[in-house]
């Protein structure tokens, strides 16, 4: 049994990922925070609401970062429409957000619980974690592990050489990635290969009741835009991948490597600047790399196992 904290802007994908940890019976899913990214933090916390009443999921919700910690706000619109999660009918909230910060939620969280038992899931931008760590840093050293969906080795998907979520607010990425605790970055390389292709819509329609057409809603909007935007012919549900690496380690492998954000490049800014063999490279490289720990980089997914993760689960929450 994995304990997880939830930190996303739901979002197609990021709903996904909250249904697989709800429904999962190894993950217990301590919290939902949410930050802006893919919409405004009204929206998206509107939205992880709306996926919950429709999951019957009864875990607290918590509002966290506003807008990144520097730069302006940049919303992915294009992808995820104007209410942040638009192709389904989305339901009304049917309970209270928990009235604190997200930051005080996962401080309270980690101070509270067992050191060494809770792992983050930032699925959006990083501000909220960010701001966690600078407001109590003994969350450093409590965390079991932080996975998070951003970034990518080989190319980028909001500029070429940058992804959404670490584009968006790099200086929090940097702290994130820069913090003394055991990160597995989920980038692009790994979650383009986790798309639902039209078998996966049909073991999901197969499930049946509202939730399953509410996903399948989700996804036939989410590949429209997919197909419209980047020529995808099926969509990628990125943030799921990381809650099924918790679930079953063997759902992706991954190298170690020194991961660090660009900040000031003139094109590159959000970029995840990767090196698999820092001893190989030049001095400065290897100084900054040897300062650092290595952050795990996810490769290779077995699809087939990711899906059946997913479909399991969404069974279950409709069982219940
Ligand atoms: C997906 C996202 C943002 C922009 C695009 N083009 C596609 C969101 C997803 O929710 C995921 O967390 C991450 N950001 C992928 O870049
Ligand atoms: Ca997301």
């Amino acid at each position: 049994m994995e304990k997880i904290i939830l930190d996303c802007d739901p979002g197609h994908d990021d709903a996904i990922a909250i249904l697989l940890a709800a429904g999962n019976p190894d993950i217990e899913l301590l919290a939902i925070t949410t930050v802006a990214g893919n919409q405004t933090l009204e929206k998206v916390t509107r939205n992880a609401m709306a996926v919950c009443a429709a999951g019957g999921i009864t875990v607290p919700i918590a509002a966290g970062a506003v807008g990144p910690l520097v730069r302006p706000q940049y919303v992915a619109e294009d992808i995820h429409g104007d209410s942040g999660l638009d192709g389904p009918v989305l339901p009304a909230a049917t309970r209270d957000l928990d009235p604190r910060h997200a930051v005080d939620v996962i401080i309270d969280i980690l101070m509270a619980e067992e050191p060494g038992t809770v792992h983050l899931v930032p699925t959006g931008p990083l501000t909220t974690i960010a701001l966690a760590i600078r407001k109590e840093p003994r969350i450093v050293g409590r965390v079991k592990s932080v996975v998070l969906m951003g970034g990518a080795y080989t190319r980028g998907n909001v500029t070429s050489a940058a992804e959404f979520n670490i584009y968006v607010d790099p200086e929090a990425a940097e702290a994130v990635f820069a913090a003394d605790w055991d990160v597995t970055m989920v980038g692009l390389d790994l979650t383009h290969q986790a798309t639902a292709t039209p078998d996966v819509i049909d073991r999901i329609t197969a499930v049946g009741g509202p939730l399953a057409t509410f996903v399948t809603d989700m996804l036939a909007f989410f590949r429209s835009t997919y197909l419209e935007r980047f020529g995808f012919p099926d969509p990628p549900v990125h943030d799921a991948c990381c809650v099924a690496k918790l679930i079953d380690p063997a759902v992706f492998s991954t190298s170690d490597a020194f991961v660090a954000v660009e900040l000031n490049g003139r094109w590159t800014s959000g970029m995840t600047y990767t090196v698999f063999d820092p001893e190989l490279s030049v001095p400065e490289v290897r100084t900054a790399a040897a300062a650092r720990r290595r952050t795990h980089v996810a490769t290779t997914l077995d699809k087939d196992r990711f899906w059946d993760l997913v479909v399991d689960a969404l069974g279950r929450l409709t069982e219940k």
